[in-house]
């Protein structure tokens, strides 16, 4: 790649607002082997797509030209870039429940995927005969692979992508391009050594293996992905968590320094005072219908929950809290067809 190349996209880049980026090509990954062997224990659950994705992921160039213009000629790499969270700007009606830290305002599928829109309007004034293609957990495309080998952290026992100075606390986002980039960055080394904090602070167990996590096991998966109900030997290690989970990465040495660095939010367990606006939160969301829900956290992370995941959620929450304010509302549910198993264990936990 030219200087002049280089320099233009540096400068596009940060202009934009992007300080940790890096590129690569877009095949081959590195870790197809691991992926594949993942889907084969079923350690993906419910989460379907990720085994109707698995050609595309092993041939990106072939599947990306139904995407691009050919004109331009094949997209053969990719910039990666590394973005922290944007924290703040809770919705007003969740303020007190445990929410992942990336989850805590806008999300990131709507600005992280505007700002790199933003910067491809620029690389497209600098470069017009070339084509490009933004991706934010929006294409088949295994983006902790991409981002390792554009240079931008290792993979952390925990599977996140690790950066020395900035932790894993950051969201990853993709230009494809069918600019030539024969310059990618330098892999990081593993740098976790003989730690295993995550490993064992996993309430649920579910890494399973150093960098494999059984998604099946997973707070975020539950929380976040599936359309189900865990079971209840599972219930239980939830504790408070209402969406999400950071638990493998706020026990991370790398991260330690990037949390003392950001907005401080207290999370909410029965022993703080915060008591009442959880269980208002928690009531506001059992009361309200799933429409109403959607529309109310709209553009929001919490609305790929559904109405449905965040009833689920909630009621998770109040059995291990012992919410008992909130009994009589859970029972309401007890009929329910998809609700009625886990508003009943609900409310023995709860009284218990
Ligand atoms: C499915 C998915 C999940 C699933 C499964 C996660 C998992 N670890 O398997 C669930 C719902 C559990 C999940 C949770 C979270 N996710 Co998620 N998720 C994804 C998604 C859509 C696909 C990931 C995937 O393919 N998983 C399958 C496994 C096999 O791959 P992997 O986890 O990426 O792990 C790779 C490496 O570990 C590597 N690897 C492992 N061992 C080895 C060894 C060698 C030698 C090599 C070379 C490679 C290697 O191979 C794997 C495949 O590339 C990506 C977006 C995307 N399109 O890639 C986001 C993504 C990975 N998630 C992200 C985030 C932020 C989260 C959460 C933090 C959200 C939260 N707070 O609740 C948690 C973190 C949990 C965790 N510790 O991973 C970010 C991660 C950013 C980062 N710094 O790494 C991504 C990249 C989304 C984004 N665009 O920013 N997620
Ligand atoms: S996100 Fe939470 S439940 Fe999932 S592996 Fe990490 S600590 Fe375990
Ligand atoms: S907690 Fe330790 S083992 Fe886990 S990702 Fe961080 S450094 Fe690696």
């Amino acid at each position: 790649m030219s200087q002049d190349l280089q320099d233009n996209l540096h400068e596009v880049l940060t202009k934009n607002g992007f300080e940790h980026f890096g590129w690569a090509a877009l095949s081959p990954a590195l870790s197809l082997a691991h992926y594949e062997s993942w889907l084969a224990h079923g350690y993906n659950g419910e989460m379907t797509y990720l085994e109707r994705h698995l050609p595309m992921k092993k041939d990106p160039e072939k599947w990306l030209m139904s995407r691009m213009p050919s004109k331009f000629g094949s997209a053969n790499s990719a910039i990666a870039v590394a973005v922290p969270y944007k924290i703040g700007n809770r919705p007003e009606s969740l303020k007190s429940l445990t929410i992942a830290k990336y989850a805590r305002g806008e999300d990131y599928h709507i600005w992280l995927h505007n700002r790199l829109t933003t910067a491809v309007a620029d690389l497209k004034k600098q470069f017009p005969n070339d084509e490009f293609l933004v991706a934010t957990d929006s294409q088949p495309i295994l983006e902790r692979d991409l981002a390792y080998r554009a240079g931008l952290g290792w993979f952390g026992k925990n599977t996140c992508l690790i950066d020395q100075r900035r932790g894993s606390l950051f969201l990853l986002g993709e230009i494809v391009t069918t600019l030539r980039a024969p310059i990618a960055g330098v892999p990081h080394p593993d740098r976790c050594g003989n730690c295993r904090r995550c490993i064992d602070a996993c309430p649920t167990q579910a890494i399973v293996a150093p960098r494999v996590i059984d998604a099946r096991k997973c707070i975020s998966y539950w929380t976040i992905e599936s359309k189900s109900v865990p079971p209840p030997e599972l219930r239980e290690k939830f504790g408070a968590h209402f969406f999400g989970c950071d638990i493998c990465q706020d026990v991370c040495p790398w991260n330690q320094k990037v949390i003392t660095s950001m907005p401080q939010e207290r999370d909410v367990t029965e022993q703080t005072d915060d008591r009442a606006n959880l269980i208002d939160e928690l009531r506001w969301v059992l009361e309200s219908s799933s429409s109403l829900l959607e529309k109310q956290l709209e553009r929001t992370p919490l609305s790929r929950a559904r109405g449905f995941g965040l009833k689920r959620n909630a009621m998770i929450v109040c059995a291990n809290l012992k919410l008992t304010e909130l009994r009589e509302l859970i029972s309401r549910y007890v009929t329910d067809s998809r609700l009625g198993e886990l508003a009943s264990w609900a409310l023995h936990e709860i009284d218990c």
